[in-house]
């Protein structure tokens, strides 16, 4: 099960709170509300969530644990479906600018969509726009080598700008059709690092004109409510087009996907489950909800 983690921090806790406080129903909702703040799903959209709750649940005259659980996974059903979901893969061209901050895996990540492309036939192009960190090009070369796919470097602590100029260049010659490009990990508070990747993004933009683009931002689970503050930050800069949240298969609790879908409207476009190459899936809010209650 891919989300038991998750599950053991979300699920057990509210049949149990259900059961100890089945006389009163206000009482109830107070903790379920209590829970999803503790699983990361930030006090506005828990208190949005457990107001609807509250509400349907008045209208039901034997209020029983199932239908709590049910009410409650309409409700963050319906939170990530404010968000569409789009099956784009299938387009001629592509570039892929993937940001976050450090260590949340931006290079596994591009790994694993690098090869979600290349089994649909595509012919795929990495960059490392990475020249900052010690090993950083050779961990995505050696990633290119396990997808079986192209990777473009540059020279030791070259400006990250120029090596994606390269890059765009050589996938516009050479006739690519996916372009991903790796970033350096960058605290979202850091102004200068921050300017880098508008920079960034503005030589993309720039230098290729007629094809497709996405800013796909990489968020670690475990980061819990500081992520939308990171999302935010980076939205400023490069209007992320949607988020890649990773180690969901570890101790995260998930629960910061409400939070950035319902008050940012970015949408979750994939899921990290594990470290391997093909540990990646397509984000399904009523799979996702299933699978945490
Ligand atoms: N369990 C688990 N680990 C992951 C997942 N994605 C990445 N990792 C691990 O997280 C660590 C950091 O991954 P990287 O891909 O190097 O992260 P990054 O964002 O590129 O890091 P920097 O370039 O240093 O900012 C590695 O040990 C990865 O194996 C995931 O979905 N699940
Ligand atoms: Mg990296």
């Amino acid at each position: 099960m891919i989300f038991s983690k998750i599950k053991e921090a979300f699920s057990g806790k509210i049949a149990s709170i259900f059961k100890s406080n089945s006389q009163d129903i206000d009482e109830a909702i107070d903790q379920i509300e209590e829970t999803l703040i503790l699983a990361d799903v930030g006090i506005t959209t828990s208190t949005e969530v457990c107001d609807n709750l509250r509400k349907k649940l008045k209208k039901e005259d034997n209020i029983t644990e199932e239908i709590v659980n049910n009410l409650l996974k309409q409700e963050l059903i319906s939170i990530l479906n404010k968000q569409e979901y789009l099956d784009d893969e299938d387009v001629d061209k592509k570039v892929i600018l993937v940001v976050g901050v450090n260590g949340v895996g931006k290079t596994t990540s591009i790994a694993k969509l690098s090869n979600i492309y290349k089994n649909m036939g595509k012919k795929v192009m990495l960059v490392a726009g990475d020249t900052f960190r010690a090993g950083a090009r050779e961990q995505l070369q050696i990633w290119s080598e396990v997808a079986g796919v192209e990777c473009i470097c540059g020279a030791d602590n070259a400006d990250p700008a120029s090596v994606i100029f390269d890059g765009s260049k050589q996938f516009i010659e050479k006739d690519y059709d996916v372009l991903i490009c790796d970033t350096a990990g960058r605290l979202h508070n850091k102004k200068n690092l921050m300017d880098e990747i508008e920079k960034i993004k503005r030589t993309i933009d720039k230098n290729i004109e007629t094809c497709s683009k996405e800013v796909l931002m990489v968020i670690d689970a475990t980061t819990g409510q500081n992520a939308v503050e990171q999302a935010k930050a980076f939205y400023d800069k490069t209007s992320v087009d949607g988020i890649i949240l990773t180690k969901l298969d570890s101790t995260a609790k998930g629960g910061v996907v409400f939070s950035i879908i319902n008050e940012l409207s970015i949408p979750i476009k994939y899921i990290g489950i594990g470290e391997k190459i093909e540990d990646i899936r397509k984000f399904e809010p009523k799979e996702f909800v299933e699978g945490i209650i």
